[in-house]
């Protein structure tokens, strides 16, 4: 049920978005609208995303935020939820990332998804992701809350597309088949040195549950996840932060290395 008009949902969209081009930060919306609710979000999320595909932009794939328990504890939240990825967002493996472009840039170690057939929940689980997988590859995320110090609420940050601002997808794609996804190793360095690691199982149980999830969730809107869409799984260990000058490698067991660096 929502409580938001189509006007404030109008206005809330061309707010956060603007924060987001404009490298700016925005207070928390909730802040004016308290009882906003998760409907709100996504109207709020969608209005977004239909504003950069209005302008030209094509969407790059969907993202699935706050799945494991190091970022949970990390937000102070406990429900994982989605964004999505515009094609502006892409950026190869070894970029040289603009750090003026952004407002307070953290990383995440993630596994990315490809599909090869729809998935459409509810009842979605991960042995249909697993036969609905094209390939598996490694990814980093750049996540930019707009919001001041990463602080909000699980409302405030739905509407900011899940934090959303860049990714780089690097390393071998493998079959899903070929790789143990619950064991994979990831080591995440800043600078040569090791901040995080972690495992695949700490997404969920399984990176795959967190595809799962995506079909799930947007069964609620009567939406599928499309053959051929690239998914974020969400981040393997916490969230690091990176400044300018920063140069960052994670390593992923038998999939080879994703870098870039923050000028
Ligand atoms: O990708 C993520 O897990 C981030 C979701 C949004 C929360 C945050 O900004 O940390
Ligand atoms: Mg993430």
């Amino acid at each position: 049920m929502s409580t938001l008009n189509q006007a404030q949902v109008a206005e809330l969209a061309e707010y956060l978005e603007t924060c987001e081009l404009d490298a700016k930060e925005a207070t928390k919306i909730t802040d004016r609208y308290p009882d906003m609710d998760f409907e709100d979000a996504y109207d709020i999320q969608y209005a977004i995303r239909r504003r950069k595909l209005d302008r030209g932009h094509t969407l790059a794939g969907l993202k699935v935020g706050l799945t494991s328990r190091a970022k949970m504890k990390q937000m102070g939240v406990d429900t994982p939820i989605y964004g999505f990825l515009a094609d502006y967002f892409d950026r190869p493996d070894g970029a040289d990332i603009k750090t003026d472009e952004l407002i307070h840039p953290k990383v995440e170690a993630e596994l990315a998804f490809v599909t090869k057939a729809p998935l459409k929940g509810p009842g979605c689980h991960a042995g249909n992701v697993l036969a609905a997988t094209d390939f598996v590859i490694p990814a980093v995320e750049i996540i930019d809350s707009r919001y001041e110090n990463f602080r909000f609420d699980l409302v405030s940050v739905i509407a900011d597309n899940a934090s959303s601002s860049r990714f780089v997808l690097g390393g071998r794609m493998a079959r899903p088949s070929d790789i143990d996804a619950r064991n994979l190793g990831v080591v995440l360095e800043r600078n040569g040195e090791i901040v995080e690691l972690g495992a695949g199982a700490a997404v969920l149980g399984h990176p795959a549950a967190s595809v799962a999830l995506l079909a799930n969730m947007l069964g609620e809107r009567d939406e599928e996840i499309p053959s051929g869409t690239l998914i974020l799984t969400g981040g393997i260990t916490a969230a690091v932060t990176v400044n300018k000058g920063d140069a960052v490698n994670v390593r992923f067991q038998d999939l080879g290395s994703v870098g870039m660096r923050f000028v």
